[in-house]
């Protein structure tokens, strides 16, 4: 496939760069973690969207190659940030049954001297419709070190409260569609309140996503999740607006 050509090709012509969007901590409004964002800055076609290219890299196999190299920058950019600062990259299910998968992240974290504990995973419920030993295994392996797993656009997928009792998750990533949308109201909140308040059992962090607004803000805050992301806070930035953004808090 062409895509597939361009894509290798891109990496190689620096076509492809990280943006990163702050999680903040709802009671301080202090930054806790980035989520690493890829885009590509296409020569011809624009800005493309993760959309628009990360499920051919996936069909592909390309995501392998950029996956790693996603981490490896990933980790060198929150090697610069305060330590209490983590990073946070998006796994796809096929970076998790690659061969060797662990190993990949092992090197972008010795490449970039970051400790384990400050890389965050994100995977999404639809990762473990199968596989369930080889993620079980990659999670374990990676959790020893330090690393954590958090569980994106909860909420989204099949019911994944299988997961959180099988596998070592960390955190928890409301999806948006929970704070903004037509199916916003007395059941989300209950909904978020009642997730929330299991994270806080399991000592779990609950992030809310796509925050937009103030209301929203206080709605999650109030519903008890400890973490928000969303363009309130800040659209995802380049890593020099990320130290910007870093250095005006501290
Ligand atoms: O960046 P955006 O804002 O458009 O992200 C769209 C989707 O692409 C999200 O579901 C996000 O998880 C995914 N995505 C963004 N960056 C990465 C990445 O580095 N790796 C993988 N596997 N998915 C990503
Ligand atoms: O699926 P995942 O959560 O990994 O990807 C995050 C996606 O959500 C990205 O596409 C990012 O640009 C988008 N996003 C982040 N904040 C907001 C927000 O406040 N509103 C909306 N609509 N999208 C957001
Ligand atoms: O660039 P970013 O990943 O933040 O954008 C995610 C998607 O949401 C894109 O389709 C973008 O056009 C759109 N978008 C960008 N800014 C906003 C915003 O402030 N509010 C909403 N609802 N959507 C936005
Ligand atoms: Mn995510
Ligand atoms: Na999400």
């Amino acid at each position: 496939r062409e895509i597939e050509a361009e894509l290798r090709a891109a990496i190689q012509r620096d076509e492809l760069s990280i943006f990163f969007q702050p999680i903040v901590d709802l009671e301080t409004g202090r930054i806790r973690a980035f989520e690493a964002l890829v885009r590509w800055f296409h020569p011809e076609k624009g800005e493309l969207r993760p959309d628009e290219f990360i499920p051919v890299a996936e069909e592909t196999g390309v995501i392998i190659t950029l996956g790693n190299w996603i981490t490896s920058q990933a980790a060198k950019a929150c090697a610069q940030w305060p330590e209490d600062v983590s990073v946070a990259v998006n796994l796809s299910p096929a970076q998790i049954r690659a061969p060797g998968a662990a190993l990949g992240i092992h090197n972008a974290l010795r490449e970039a001297g970051l400790d384990p504990s400050r890389l965050e995973l994100e995977v999404t419920e639809s990762l473990f419709l199968d596989d369930d030993e080889n993620t079980g295994r990659f999670m374990d392996e990676l959790s020893a070190l330090g690393v954590r797993f958090a569980l994106d656009d909860f909420g989204t997928g099949f019911s994944s409260l299988g997961y959180i009792n099988k596998f070592p998750f960390k955190k928890i990533k409301v999806d948006r569609s929970f704070v903004s949308g037509p199916n916003v109201g007395r059941k989300s909140e209950a909904i978020i309140r009642a997730v929330a308040k299991m994270g806080s059992t399991l000592e779990m962090d609950i992030v809310a996503e796509g925050l937009e607004t103030v209301e929203q803000v206080n709605a999650v805050r109030d519903a008890g999740c400890n973490l928000g992301q969303g363009y309130y806070f800040s659209r995802a930035v380049p890593d020099y607006l990320a130290v910007m953004l870093l250095a005006r808090e501290r």
